[in-house]
């Protein structure tokens, strides 16, 4: 490659393909990718990005840990300085730390859940380079499920017979069906246009903003139930919810639905399983109380009558009820995903065109698309001998509390005590909820050991930091999800400073540990790539008979898979629907289970057997609310990935800290004005935040993005404005355990 000539080359990315153009060794600009109707712009922060002095340069140590190599540890992790070293040395110190882990106590002493997004390519896929390597060095405790949707990725299998995300991409109504069929669509928690930027492994042509304006041209009623009136097209109608009472409204619509007789009996009688014993529920005969509009409007603040109202449009038109997957990182966030699947039932249009339920639209942009599910394109990350797994947002607690047990979806289990820790590819010091905890779980193993490409929270407190490339320094390929492209993924630049590939990193270390055969395979990464592409041709054959070879593709950049494209309407449970007996669901029933004898079984107080309201332990409706009035909702960034190229954004003068949105009258009650820092605070922690008025959020309510580097001051104060600084880090419920990240109430008061 001629350095002094400029050279364009596409790629891909979580946020999408773009075309980055390299001259003199530089990445020196980027261009959206010409098929993507509406390109987003995180990938400008690239340039910077890569470069930028946050960048680790050299693998570094942690000094205190390096007096005892773990075995005493005198300051907190966190906030030591530490010893640059040579790689042999540096791979030689952590070959010896993980050796004498599984030789003196056991793989099972060694947690690889090693959570988060990485990288777009799906052969650097940090994540899996990891799991492989632990593998083959004996096995090592993992995580189930996602921050994303993981107390749904429990539930919906109980109720509806199929993984979560199946149901997400294979059983949900398209959006062609959609913008042909529906003429409702009650968005809980909107159809986010801003999350609707990313998808896990990259998007090629963004289209849920397009989707959004054909539905409100052509007169579709749009609904957006949120606290935030951003949380989807502005066409839409606003009714500003209370957060974490979405079921109380489901519950009150229901009623109405349930007395003035229109419900779909025959639908209920076909295709659900224990509608009685929920109805019982719903009108008070169990407990006393009827589930009414006016039970429901004192708990979620949207009037009694607009409640009957929506209830009479959703019964009288093809009605699509779509769920955002923040309502289930709540605590009980079993409980709005199964009424909102069980409201779709008693309207008994689940089964019909643009009818039924939806879960994650706008989530990520894969979602809506009906493109074929190929079979996946990803490196193997071979067989873990350690069956031992928590679920993935209860990692402060295992830290914690290791030889304690507790409860996940109908078992008892036990905590692993932890002693060493490596990540890759994740930002827990970002993404965990209630960081001053994890902060203090994360000085209980002996070793933690990061590969970062910059200096995050995380990598500050690690023992261990090996430098890894970014996808821009290496080559890779990319397919994902709800898209019908793949992409080539060239290096364009040398690998920054002395940064390694994870692979390459892993490589070092399996040799050290006498496992480079069962790691490597004896391919180098070049190998891999022909192998997991023609793998990926083989396992799809049919449906990809247009697929180049490896080295046309190098060539071509990229391509889009003709037949992965399949007829653009898709609908969900049709056949079932059609005859229940023949195409039965795989639950205990066969049929949707609006009773779910099984989840009743488990006697859990905190998930019943059927969708019930529980009061949140924090909410606008608390008694104790007064300390801590304001409700925290912490939902994505628009302006990028989680905690990725935030060095970027926080250069840019007064980006930092984040905004947290305020209503104006809650704003001048607290005499802020826009543009002031203050502090945002509760038992668990306190924040600088950037005062942001606006009236587009429920009064009551504040919304702070998650994605800031969290930084903690000598006060305690993060400087940043990390909303996990005060959010709440317990499980949903002893089923799901899930991410409670949007229930926290917190106080914001002026400075000085
Ligand atoms: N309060 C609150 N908290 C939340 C949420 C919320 O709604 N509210 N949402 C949660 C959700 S849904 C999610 S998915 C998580 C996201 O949390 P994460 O997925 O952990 O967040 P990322 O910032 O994407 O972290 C990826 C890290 O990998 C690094 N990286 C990128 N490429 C490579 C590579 O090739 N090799 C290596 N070694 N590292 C690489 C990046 O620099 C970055 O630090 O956050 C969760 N946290
Ligand atoms: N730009 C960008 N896009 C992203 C990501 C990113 O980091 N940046 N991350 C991606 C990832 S990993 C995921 S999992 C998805 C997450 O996708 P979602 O879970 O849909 O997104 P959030 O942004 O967490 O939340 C969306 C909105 O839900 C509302 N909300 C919060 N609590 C409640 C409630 O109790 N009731 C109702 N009705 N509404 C509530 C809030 O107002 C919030 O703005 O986003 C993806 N998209
Ligand atoms: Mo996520």
């Amino acid at each position: 490659m001629d350095k002094n000539f400029p050279q364009e080359k596409s790629t891909m990315s979580h946020w999408g393909a773009f075309n980055a153009t390299v001259l003199d060794g530089k990445i020196v600009s980027v261009a959206p990718f010409p098929e993507d109707p509406f390109p987003s712009r995180i990938p400008e922060l690239l340039p910077k990005a890569v470069t930028h002095p946050t960048r680790v340069k050299t693998p570094s140590i942690r000094k205190e840990w390096l007096k005892t190599r773990g075995h005493q540890s005198q300051s907190l992790r966190g906030d030591d300085s530490f010893v640059e070293m040579p790689w042999d040395e540096a791979l030689d110190i952590a070959a010896t730390a993980i050796d004498e882990t599984r030789n003196q106590i056991g793989n099972e002493a060694i947690f690889g859940g090693s959570y988060g997004w990485a990288s777009a390519g799906r052969f650097h896929h940090a994540g899996t380079q990891v799991h492989r390597f632990l593998n083959s060095i004996g096995g090592y405790v993992s995580s189930r499920g996602t921050y994303s949707a993981g107390t749904a990725e429990t539930l919906i299998p109980h109720v509806l017979g199929r993984p979560f995300f199946d149901v997400t991409f294979n059983a949900q109504n398209s959006w062609e069906t959609i913008s042909r069929h529906t003429e409702t669509l009650v968005m809980f928690g909107g159809i986010n246009q801003k999350n609707s930027q990313v998808s896990l492994g990259g998007i090629t042509r963004h289209q849920t903003r397009d989707w959004l304006q054909k539905f409100s041209d052509s007169g579709m009623n749009l609904i957006n139930i949120s606290p935030q009136r951003s949380d989807t097209t502005s066409n839409a109608r606003w009714l500003p919810i209370i957060p974490g009472t979405d079921t109380a409204m489901m519950l009150g619509i229901a009623h109405f639905l349930e007395t003035q007789d229109l419900v779909d009996r025959d639908f209920l009688a076909r295709c659900t399983e224990g509608y009685e014993v929920f109805q019982k529920y719903l009108l008070g005969d169990s407990d006393g109380e009827a589930k009414d509009c006016r039970w429901a409007a004192e708990i979620c603040g949207i009037a009694e009558a607009t409640i009957c109202d929506l209830a009479k449009i959703m019964a009288s038109t093809r009605c699509l009820i779509t769920v955002a997957w923040s309502l289930q990182r709540a605590e009980f966030g079993e409980q709005p995903f199964w009424m909102a699947t069980v409201l779709a039932a008693m309207l008994g249009q689940i089964g019909l065109p643009g009818g039924g339920i939806g879960y994650g639209y706008g989530a990520i942009a894969g979602v809506g698309n009906a493109y074929a599910n190929l079979k996946s394109l990803a490196l193997p990350e071979g067989v873990n001998a350690v069956t031992e797994f928590i679920p993935v947002a209860r990692i402060a607690d295992m830290l914690l509390h290791g030889g304690e047990e507790y409860e996940f979806n109908g078992v008892k289990r036990t905590y692993p005590n932890i002693e060493l820790v490596y990540w890759c590819g994740g930002n827990p010091f970002h993404h965990h909820q209630d960081l001053n905890r994890l902060r203090l779980a994360w000085q209980k193993p002996r070793t933690i050991i990061v590969h970062e490409p910059w200096w995050t929270s995380t990598a500050r407190h690690a023992d261990i930091v090996f430098p890894a490339t970014t996808p821009y320094e290496r080559e890779d390929i990319s397919y994902a999800l709800g898209d019908s492209f793949v992409f080539h993924m060239p290096q364009l630049i040398d690998p920054v400073g002395n940064a390694r590939d994870d692979y390459q990193i892993f490589s070092a270390l399996a040799k050290r540990l006498d496992v480079e055969g069962e790691f490597t395979e004896g391919r180098d990464s070049e190998q891999w790539l022909e192998h997991i592409y023609s793998n990926f041709c083989d396992a799809n054959e049919g449906l990809v008979p247009d697929a180049p070879t490896l080295s046309e593709l190098r060539e071509k950049n990229w391509v889009e898979l003709s037949l992965a494209k399949k007829e653009r309407d898709q609908m969900a449970f049709l056949d079932f629907r059609a005859d229940p007996s023949k195409n039965p669901l795989r639950t205990p029933s066969g049929r949707i289970e609006i009773f779910s004898s099984t989840i009743e079984e488990f006697g859990y107080d905190d998930c019943r057997g059927h969708p019930t309201w529980h009061e949140p332990s924090e909410w606008l409706g608390a008694d104790d609310s007064a300390e801590f009035p304001l409700h925290l909702v912490s939902p994505q960034p628009p302006d990028k990935l989680h905690s990725q190229m935030e060095c970027v954004i926080s250069d840019i003068e007064g980006a930092r800290p984040a905004p947290l949105t305020i209503h104006p009258i809650d704003a001048s009650d607290r005499s802020l004005n826009d543009g002031d820092i203050a502090c945002a605070f509760n038992d668990r922690g306190k924040t600088l935040v950037k005062v942001l008025i606006s009236d587009s959020i429920r009064k009551g309510v504040v919304s702070l993005c998650t994605g800031a580097w969290f930084c903690l001051d000598e006060d305690g104060v993060d400087q940043q404005g990390n909303p996990n600084t005060l959010t709440r880090d317990k499980g949903t419920s002893r089923l799901g355990q899930g991410s409670t990240a949007h229930t926290a109430l917190v106080q914001v008061k002026a400075l000085g």
